[in-house]
């Protein structure tokens, strides 16, 4: 059986979702960190995944870390579900690169302006770093709106992997400033919303503490 290491609200949120959409049978485990960042619990789970982050996926001997390649994994083991499309197909690749932007460009860059400190040993340059990713991400946001065009998914009516990932990432734009959060494009917005209408979907990004929905009462 499948056990997923999570924390809530994190990007354990992807992989989470595409496991209850495809009605798997799993185990969560809450890593728990303590006041410094460090896993204290479950012990040695650094050894299980080197970079200390979450997700990780466990599937009898197979560990896989990194939220994108644990949903690849979910929506090959569970091909009924078809969180996918047809492996080689354009929608496959569409889907693929839609997938790498989310996760190599707009998540990092979206933990950037989290954990700054990370990013420079310059403790007077948190600002900055903050800053330019806010830039950084107000033009993904951009890119990603124009692509959903007509919606309500990215690759028009069927869902896939990468809705799960859009999601959680509007879901963390509300932490930004008012102005810059994702869910004031309205493409953004009801590309959201439609993922949260999904009964699994929705009811996981309830459970970790995600919107219900956004209203279209935002300006673009
Ligand atoms: N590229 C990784 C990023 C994972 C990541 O940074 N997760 C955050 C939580 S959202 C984390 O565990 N951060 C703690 C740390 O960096 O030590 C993935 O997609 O799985």
């Amino acid at each position: 059986m499948i056990t997923l290491y999570t924390i809530p609200g994190s990007a354990a949120t992807v992989p989470r979702i595409a496991l209850d959409e495809a009605g798997a049978d799993y185990l969560m485990i809450e890593l728990k960190r303590d006041e410094t960042g460090r896993n204290v619990e479950p012990e040695g789970y650094d050894l299980l995944n080197p970079m200390g982050t979450v997700p990780t996926l466990v599937d009898d001997d197979l560990v896989v870390t990194e939220a994108a390649a644990c949903c690849l994994y979910i929506a090959e083991k569970y091909p009924d579900a078809a969180l996918m499309p047809t492996t080689g197909s354009h929608d496959w690749a569409t889907t693929l690169r839609w997938l790498t932007l989310l996760t190599n460009t707009a998540q990092a860059t979206f933990l950037r302006w989290y954990y700054p400190e990370q990013y420079t040993s310059d403790a007077s340059g948190l600002e900055p770093v903050q800053s330019a990713a806010v830039t950084k991400l107000a033009h993904v946001a951009e890119v990603l709106s124009e692509q959903i065009a007509d919606g309500p998914f990215l690759l028009g009516g069927d869902f896939t992997v990468a809705d799960a990932f859009l999601a959680m990432l509007t879901g963390w734009g509300e932490d930004l400033a008012a102005s810059e959060r994702w869910s004031v494009k309205p493409a953004l917005a009801s590309h959201y919303n439609a993922v949260a209408a999904r009964p699994a979907a929705g009811a996981v990004l309830t459970a970790e503490g995600f919107p219900g929905n956004f209203t279209s009462t935002q300006t673009p």
